[in-house]
């Protein structure tokens, strides 16, 4: 995996004198020349609107605009491409499904379960949903510093007739824990619950395929997995998203405008109002092929080495508090140093070239329920190694050494 870093020119420099130990992969990736090379060649050759014009660069740009379409569909092994909406990102794509098939179905006394290890984004869109329609939350409890769901309530929980929808997400981006979606999606389905994946830590690091999961929804970002910023997908099965309303109104979207009333195209165009980020769903395709040249097991596996193997390493240091699962944990590491504060510790980091991230992480609930305001974290990606985990670790014992500890 070593040798793929010479694909990414960005980690090839100094940082405040310091070679650049990138380890905020869970915030965002870095891209690899295939990906920058591709976004150069749209705008150098292809560059048009999508799905208006008749000449030949909107054909061009049409043509690799829903090329990338069918290749995310294959990516996660859709059933058709027509269940691919492009978004801007997961929290978009999470917000989509609020605001149509929460819109439509929920109502006054139904339930939405959710769990504590949530993302803001798979929050805060249920909060304002709950609050339009009168829906109440419900949370699956996580046990403690070891970040795991408490599956022991799980059934208790589904089996109310008021649960209308189960959201969780895959891949927590402060504990590292990997949680069982297709046996939470299977417990749901058998109670005709619907299932939201968030999958913002999952794709692009682990093999996702929405058929084995046996999910109705799964959003994810593709500056997360390689792609640009600003493009991400959701994924609805087929049947669901025929009867949801469109999210927003606008141009490429309707079927036909009168003066009073509109009708609309067929999903996923229904929910793509406006000039769509055609662009970076073509880096996104890149970076897709990219990953897939790699092999998404191999990358999965990478993680959780160099994840266990940093994990061992930090467990070593005197005054530390380690969260998430001591083992099978995805490549992210949460930690605090006793008498330190996350963001000092981040800070410091910073001025010897390591990038680590200090904070709640847009996971405030959480952080409550661990009794801590923040944490610093480590994330990894295939192109990080385990001379970077050494570094992280002399730059961590030096700032013990200057604290005191
Ligand atoms: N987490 C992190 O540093 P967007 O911002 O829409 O691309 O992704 C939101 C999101 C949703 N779910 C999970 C599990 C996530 O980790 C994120 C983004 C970043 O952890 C930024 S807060």
């Amino acid at each position: 995996m070593e040798s793929l870093r010479k694909d990414f020119p960005i980690l090839d420099q100094q940082v405040h004198g310091h070679p650049l130990v990138y380890l905020d992969n869970a915030a965002t990736s870095q891209k690899p020349r295939a990906v920058i090379e591709a976004l150069s060649r749209f705008y150098e050759n292809d560059n048009a609107n999508v799905h208006r014009g008749i000449h030949e660069l909107s054909r061009r740009a049409t043509e690799a605009f829903e090329g990338a379409r069918d290749r995310v569909a294959k990516f996660i092994n859709a059933r058709a491409s027509s269940e691919i909406i492009f978004t801007r990102g997961t929290t978009e794509g999470i917000n989509l499904v609020a605001n149509t098939w929460g819109v439509k179905n929920l109502k006054a006394g139904d339930t939405i379960v959710l769990t504590e290890m949530e993302h803001h984004s798979n929050i805060v869109p249920w909060q304002l949903l709950a609050a339009r329609c009168g829906a109440k939350l419900a949370y699956l409890p996580v046990t403690g510093d070891d970040g795991l769901l408490d599956l022991s309530g799980l059934d208790g929980l589904l089996h109310d007739q008021s649960v209308k929808l189960f959201a969780f997400t895959h891949v927590s981006n402060t504990l590292g824990t990997i949680n069982p979606v297709a046996e939470l999606c299977a417990k749901a389905r058998r109670r005709n619950i619907i299932t939201l994946v968030d999958a913002a830590q999952s794709a692009g690091h682990r093999p996702v395929d929405v058929q084995e999961i046996g999910c109705d929804f799964l959003a994810f970002s593709g500056h997360k997995m390689c792609g640009p910023s600003g493009i991400g997908v959701l994924y609805g099965r087929h049947e669901l998203l025929g009867d949801m309303p469109p999210f927003q109104g606008g141009g490429d979207m309707i079927a036909n405008v009168d003066f009073f009333a509109s009708t609309w195209k067929d999903a996923p165009h229904k929910f793509e109002a406006g000039t769509p980020n055609f662009a970076d769903a073509v880096g996104l395709h890149a970076a897709m092929d990219y990953l897939a040249a790699i092999g998404l097991d191999k990358i999965a596996r990478h993680d959780q080495e160099l994840s266990a193997y940093a994990y061992e390493r930090l467990s070593r240091l005197r005054g530390i508090r380690l969260f998430g699962p001591k083992k099978e944990r995805s490549g992210v590491v949460s930690f605090l140093l006793n008498n330190v504060h996350a963001h000092d510790v981040v800070t410091v980091a910073d001025q010897r070239g390591v990038a680590l991230r200090g904070g709640h992480h847009c996971n405030q609930p959480l952080m409550k329920k661990l009794g801590v305001e923040s944490t610093a974290r480590a994330s990894f990606y295939f192109y990080n190694t385990a001379g970077e985990v050494d570094r992280l670790i002399e730059v961590l014992t030096e700032i013990q050494k200057f604290f005191g500890e």
